[in-house]
């Protein structure tokens, strides 16, 4: 510790450039600690954190709850493997399928091993219930989606860079245009052995696209009506971030404290991450109502780590934080001031075209094409003025701070990237 304790930004990343594999492509910014809605680098520059690792920090950095579960956990028991039973998974998953409204729950660690879990569980479903024949099942993707990076997954991905030189794929895929219900609708019809269709509530990846109000119902009603399985990937928008506990939540704000989160549009499988652990740990998990989460009998699936007592305890602490702290209502009232703020701005600027999203998930797009270096020069600056964003596709900024953040916060940060913004008009 105290080795690292000394090491400078400089140190830091060349170590990460000289001995790590190079898979990412990180703003020059070093990080040692992180507390709320701030982070720090080494050299004690205190920033906002206007990312949450990608939507897993909505409860905050280092929120004492959780990390108190954590350690408290720690101290007593890490890990059994699923070959014996422990004390806490059991107590996680009746917390965890009441709070969403199902009745059973698979537990994994990463958000793509929750994907990789729910496409098992939808087409094992189609063949033992459905009746769908030996290795036809389909499942309907969506055009630029992001589910994670495993082999099957980026199967059906349309990123090249997440794709190129990893085949040969998985089969049973098909790709249809997001936030169009004909296309979803002759996809279903096109075939009896479609199984399920895996969507996003909000594509984040592809720059934070927020499909048109009725997409999710009308999609459900269609998947009813083919008798097809709706997989929800709330990996992202999950557990507060859009300003509801699921952004397949209807218009339920979460104004109801005790609120469950009974969806309005609710999935027949939910895939949920990132937040699930509010950024402490890895946790993931699928929910699904007995009919369909009783295909998977022992042995069929599991995991070293999944359902783990560390998991367990940390992922209740984080989901009653959002319950207790009100953390989707806030979401929604800051993402609304959020996004009126920039719009205002928008008005007079040459320099950003759009803002969009829901909640406190939101994207800029930045007046220039996908290969210019203008969105990363606007973070590199908004960096040095104290605030830290990532660009996506190249002139797409995503804004996505800690749902803990107060309003007087979001205003100081509204200067921060306006006056950034200006320096580039
Ligand atoms: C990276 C984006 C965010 C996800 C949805 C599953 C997963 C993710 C809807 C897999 C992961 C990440 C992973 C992160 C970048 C990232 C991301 F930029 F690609 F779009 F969040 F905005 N489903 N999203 O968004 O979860 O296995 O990573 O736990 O570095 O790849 P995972």
């Amino acid at each position: 510790m105290a080795v690292l304790n000394h090491i400078s930004s400089q140190e830091a990343m060349a170590l990460e450039n000289k001995y790590g594999a190079e898979n990412y492509h990180p703003l020059p910014v070093v990080l040692s600690r992180g507390k709320g809605v701030f982070v720090w680098d080494v050299e004690g520059k205190k920033y906002y954190d206007f990312l949450s690792a990608y939507s897993s920090l909505n409860q905050g950095h280092g929120h004492p709850k959780i990390v108190n579960a954590l350690i408290e956990q720690a101290q007593e028991l890490t890990l059994t493997s699923r070959a014996f039973y422990n004390d806490m998974l059991g107590r996680y998953e009746k917390f965890t399928t009441d709070f969403f409204g199902f009745d059973k729950l698979l537990p994994i660690n990463t958000g793509v091993e929750a994907v990789e879990t729910a496409i098992k569980v939808c087409r094992k479903w189609a063949y033992e219930v459905k009746g769908i024949d030996q290795n036809k099942a389909q499942i309907i993707v969506c055009k630029n989606n992001f589910h994670g990076r495993t082999t099957t997954v980026i199967s059906f991905s349309s990123d090249p860079s997440a794709r190129k030189n990893f085949g040969p794929y998985t089969d049973g895929f098909i790709k249809i245009d997001y936030d169009d219900l004909d296309a979803l609708e002759k996809a279903l019809e096109s075939s009896p052995n479609i199984a399920g269709f895996l969507v996003e509530p909000i594509q984040g990846e592809a720059g934070v696209f927020v499909p048109r109000e009725d997409y999710l119902v009308k999609a459900k009603a269609l998947c009813e009506k083919y008798n097809v399985l709706f997989i929800a990937d709330e990996v992202q928008t999950g557990i507060a971030r859009t300003g509801r506990l699921l952004a397949t939540c209807g218009n339920c704000s979460c104004k109801n404290k005790n609120c469950s989160g009974t969806p309005e549009v609710k999935p027949d499988i939910l895939v949920l991450g990132k937040a699930l652990s509010g950024g402490v740990y890895p946790v993931s998990a699928v929910l699904a109502d007995n009919e369909i989460m009783n295909v998977i009998r022992p042995g069929n699936h599991g995991s070293t780590f999944g359902g783990n007592p560390v998991a367990a305890a940390v992922a209740i602490a984080a989901l009653e934080v959002v319950r207790d702290e009100g953390l989707a209502e806030n979401a929604d009232k800051l993402g609304k001031i959020f996004r009126n703020e920039i719009n205002e701005y928008i008005k007079d600027s040459e320099v950003v075209d759009l803002v969009r999203g829901k909640g406190l998930l939101n994207a800029i797009v930045i007046n220039d094409d996908e290969d210019s270096d203008l969105a990363w020069d606007i973070c590199l600056r908004l960096r040095d003025n104290g605030l830290l964003a990532k660009p996506t596709h190249g002139n797409i900024i995503r804004f996505a701070p800690p749902l803990v953040m107060t309003e007087e916060q979001l205003y100081e940060c509204l200067d921060i990237i306006k006056k950034t913004l200006s320096e580039f008009e």
